[in-house]
Formats: C-alpha cells, structure tokens, sequence
C-alpha cells in the first residue's frame, strides 16, 4: 500500500504542475481524486480490506496524500488562471491616454439651412409646405398656368424634355380627374414629361385638390436647358407661395415678402417691384433686392476681390422673384367659380436668397461638391 501511495504521489507531483490547460487539469484531477474512479479514492475505498494496526497508517497516510494532490491542483489552476488573465491583458490593452480618433463632422447644405429658415418664417405667417413632383407632365408645367402650346411664352423656360420612342409617356392613373382636375379632361393617359421648369406647377396640384382660402408655400428642385453664370444654374431652387383668399391685393404681398426678407436677412431691406409679364399672373412683376452681397453698391466687398460684384452684375439689384395676382385663366384651369376669389403667387429663387444671405459670389459653388467651400457651413 505503502508504495502504491508513493507511486500516485510521484505520478501526481511530476504530471499536475505540467498541465497545459484548464481541461487537462481537469482530467488530472478526475484521474486522482475522481469520485468513481479516482486512484487515491480506489486505494481509500481499500482501506477496509487491510488488517487494523495497517489501515491506521495507510489511512493517514492516503489522506496526506490527498491534501497534497489538492494542493498541487488549487496551485495550479491559480496559475492558469493569471497566465489566461495575463494573456487577455496584453490583447486588450488600451493607452487611456491616447488623444482619440477624431471623427469627421458632416453639416447641412447651405441651401438645405436656407430652405428650412424660409419654411420656417412662412410656417410663422400661418402658410402651410407643401410638394409636387420633379417629373411633370407638360399641362402642369404649361397648359394649366395660361401658357398654351406654341405660345411664345413657353420660351421664356428652355426645358428638359424626357423623350421616349413614341414620343409620349404612358402615365399611371393619368386620367382626367387625377391629371386635369374638375376643370379639364384629360382623354387619354399619354402625356409629355419635362423636368419641371418652376415650381408653379404646385399650385395647380394644391388649388385642384383644395379650395380656398390657401396659404401654401412650395419649395423644391427646378431644372432649365440655358447658359450658366454666376447666378444661373441649370438646376436650382425655387419656393413657389400662393396666397387665395377674398379682398387679396398687391398691397398685401408686399407685406408679405418684406416681412420674409425682413426675417431672412435680420435688418430692413429694399426691395423693387418691376412689371413683367408671366402668362400665369395679372399684373405681374419681377421682385428686386437690394444686393446684399456689395450693399447695393455694385462693387465687389473687398473680401471678394477688386472688380464688381458679380452677383449683381454691378447693378446693385438682384432679382429675386417673379410674382404676381393670379390670372383667372389659372382659376378657370383648376375649376373655381370664375370671379370668387382673389390670390397672390410668386417663384423665389432659393440659391439666390442663399447666395445673399451668406455673400456667396457663385451660384456654381453649391454644386461644386469641393469641401472648403461646404465646410464652411
Ligand atoms: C418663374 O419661374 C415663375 N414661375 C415665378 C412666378 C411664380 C411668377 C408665380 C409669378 C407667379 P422666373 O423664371 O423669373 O419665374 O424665376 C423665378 C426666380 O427663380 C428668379 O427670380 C430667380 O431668383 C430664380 N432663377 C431663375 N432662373 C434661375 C437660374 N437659372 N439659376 C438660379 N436661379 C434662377
């Protein structure tokens, strides 16, 4: 007994301190401790087969030996355990001193600022937003606002046609009453599309669907076919606002926009009123601010350089809208009782507000995607 000890001793000294792993050591442990089958429980259970003054002396000495196996496997897993705690460490190790990664911070468009502020004071003066569509069908677009075909007014607007092999555009649900209102029918559901040219065509939308009074604005992209420069894009922003109501006169548009211009820009400015002709208005006029960029001087701020100022083209003026009370034909398009009301309409155009509010010298510089100029926003 006495030797079968000393061999479970050796085998337990030499092969625990060894053990690579928790599992290992596991297995270790069932070999020499385990419950069933365990080498020193097999010798303990012997005990009671040994003559009395023997098993005294085993007994003692098996159950030293147990300790000392407890022993060798306790120190041993406290030393896998810092070993596996040492080795999380070295991976995981963070320099909380390190200065951080800074993350890149994106910010709005400009022109997204500007639309939101426009909304915003018009929301104030109890109008309501409202959408069309970017793809418009050609009575949208001109047919409905008194601009017939081969009329030349329709020049005033190059357009993006979209052309199909046909020559025209099968419209879902384009009949009569969705396309052409109480007013007009639409016989068939084959239109012209274009990439809408103003937003005018929103209020043709909005008057067929709802009777006044009406207090909307309009804001969206608008797309023209024509020569860019410093204040012509090919596609830019317009706001359309429509205003319907009984006893509506000029004298209340103007209060209207000087009020806008007044909050948009935070001080009193000037603004001219200068007749023009929109077949879709009567009378019409073109609105004009005084330039805010060169003050109305006509010359470029010294920030900008020597020359004039190119936003206004040294006039001191940009124009910044069309406007005008709204022409019975619109009404009649729409399908109102002719004579019942009266309303204002006018287009602003949104990059040019932007280019006054921020003194952007170049409407090209919106789209240019070149970071220096967006991060300054
Ligand atoms: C119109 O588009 C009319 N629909 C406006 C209107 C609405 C008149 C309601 C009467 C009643 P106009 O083409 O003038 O009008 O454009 C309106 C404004 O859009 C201009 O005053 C200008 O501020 C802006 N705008 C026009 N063309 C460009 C362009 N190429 N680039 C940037 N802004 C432009």
């Amino acid at each position: 007994m006495h030797d079968e000890l000393k061999k479970i001793e050796k085998a337990a000294c030499d092969e625990i301190p060894g053990a690579k792993n928790r599992d290992t050591l596991d297995d270790l442990k069932i070999k020499f401790l385990g419950r069933e089958r365990g080498a020193l429980t097999l010798i303990l259970r012997g005990l009671k087969n040994l003559p009395a003054p023997d098993r005294k002396t085993a007994g003692e000495e098996a159950n030293r030996l147990r300790g000392v196996v407890e022993e060798l496997v306790k120190k041993k897993l406290n030393e896998l355990k810092k070993t596996e705690l040492d080795s999380i460490l070295k991976k995981e190790w963070l320099d909380v001193t390190r200065p951080g990664v800074k993350k890149e911070r994106g910010s709005l468009h400009p022109i997204t600022r500007v639309r939101r502020e426009v909304e915003q004071i018009f929301c104030s003066m109890g109008f309501s937003v409202v959408e069309g569509p970017e793809v418009e069908t050609e009575w949208y677009n001109f047919d409905a606002l008194n601009i017939p075909k081969d009329h030349p007014a329709r020049d005033m607007w190059d357009t993006f046609w979209l052309k199909t092999e046909r020559g025209m555009w099968k419209v879902e649900g384009g009949t009569g009453k969705v396309f052409g209102g109480t007013g007009h029918t639409l016989r068939s559901t084959f239109h012209n599309l274009l990439l809408r040219t103003h937003t005018s065509p929103v209020q043709i939308r909005y008057m067929q669907k709802h009777n006044p009074p009406i207090r909307i604005i309009a804001p969206g992209r608008v797309y023209r076919y024509e020569a860019t420069d410093a204040s012509h894009d090919i596609q830019f922003y317009q706001v359309e606002g429509l205003l319907i109501d009984k006893n509506i006169s000029i004298a209340n548009f103007k209060a209207v926009i000087l009020e806008f211009f007044k909050k948009m820009f935070l001080k009193e400015v000037k603004i001219r009123l200068r007749p023009s002709y929109f077949p879709f208005v009567e009378p019409g006029f073109e609105v004009d601010l005084s330039c805010i960029v060169c003050g109305g001087k006509g010359r470029a701020p010294r920030s900008l350089g020597e020359g004039g100022c190119s936003v206004c083209k040294k006039t001191g003026w940009l124009e910044m809208m069309g406007a005008g009370m709204v022409h019975p034909k619109v009404f009649e398009a729409v399908g109102y009782v002719p004579g019942n009301q009266q309303g204002f309409a006018f287009g602003v155009g949104l990059d040019r507000i932007t280019m006054m509010k921020y003194k952007i010298p170049n409407i090209r510089l919106f789209h240019s995607g070149d970071l220096r100029f967006l991060k300054q926003f």
